[in-house]
């Protein structure tokens, strides 16, 4: 019910602060990292360690949800209609390889398939960014001050791409499709416009695509854009954005209503959807007919 959203938070909030902890007091420098598909995809004994300590101290609280974690997916295990947690325990696992301080631990509790609650955690700098629907977002941070999100006054409309500072992450896959797309729109946004380019601001690639939806949300970013990410990596901060007002939208043009299920997903900041339109069409309309498929 809804009254026990606040308690169910406040202990995600407290598994995140014992996972952070955790994380400050690894030395990935002796920490082993396996590879998973690639050199740049990588796992570590601290995402095991974290996800184990998270996976039992949440199921043993609430027996009766389900649990979904990127280190203890199981074989074809897909998100379903029930109370889940979903799990990253280190969003920004080559950060926290390489101390580069962005990088965090991300948890949801999902209903029906969409996020309710979201707590994305980064014990680096002690941004903590939480959200439950309908009940705002918000970011306290290591002085122990907690403000509503967005901190940044919204600009009405985010008219164009031409005055945004955009996200973009590179993921693992670094051949292929994908990655001609991801790199050519890349380059299209960055080119001036009299060479037919977006002009953007400038790119962020901060490494943590549950910190971009976070930093989109406090306004620091207005645009994220990637296609590849996974559930856990977005849920937490799905909910903390759509709680500061902005919009999730599908990575491939059309589709204004993605599910968590899918990899495709264009975060905007904003306050209305009218007033996001115009950079996500914008963004959309530099693909052509060209598509990410996974
Ligand atoms: C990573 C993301 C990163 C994205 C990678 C990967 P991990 O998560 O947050 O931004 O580009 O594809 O999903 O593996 O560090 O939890």
């Amino acid at each position: 019910t809804e009254s026990m959203l606040p308690i169910i938070q406040d202990k995600l909030v407290a598994i995140a602060q014992t996972a952070g902890k955790m994380m400050v007091d690894a030395d990935p420098s002796v920490d082993t990292s396996d590879t998973k598909k690639n050199s740049s995809d990588r796992v570590t004994e601290t995402d095991k360690a974290v996800e184990d300590m998270v996976k039992s101290r949440l199921l043993s609280a609430y027996p009766r949800f389900a649990f979904l974690g990127e280190e203890t997916l199981k074989d074809g295990q897909k998100l379903g209609d029930e109370p889940t947690f979903v799990c990253d325990p280190i969003d920004g696992t080559l950060n926290f390889i390489h101390g580069f301080p962005n990088t965090a631990v991300s948890l949801a509790l999902t209903v029906e398939k969409k996020p309710i609650i979201g707590v994305v955690y980064n014990p680096f700098r002690g941004d903590l960014f939480t959200a439950i629907k309908n009940r705002g977002a918000y970011l306290t941070t290591a002085n122990g001050s907690t403000k509503r999100l967005p901190l940044r006054p919204i600009p009405a409309p985010l008219a164009s791409l031409n005055d945004c500072l955009v996200a973009i992450e590179w993921g693992s896959q670094r051949q292929g499709s994908n990655w001609d797309l991801r790199t050519s729109i890349a380059q299209t946004l960055m080119t001036s416009k009299s060479s037919g380019g977006a002009m953007v601001h400038s790119i962020r690639s901060n490494g943590s695509a549950a910190l971009d939806f976070c930093y989109v949300a406090a306004g620091w970013l207005d645009v994220f854009w990637e296609g590849g990410v996974w559930i856990w990596d977005v849920c937490a901060g799905w909910i903390i954005l759509e709680e500061a007002g902005g919009v999730v939208a599908s990575a491939n043009p059309g589709d204004w209503n993605p599910t968590l299920e899918g990899r495709l997903y264009f975060a905007v900041r904003g306050a209305k959807r009218a007033e996001q339109e115009g950079v996500v069409k914008e963004l959309w309309g530099l693909m052509g007919d060209r598509r990410f498929v996974f």
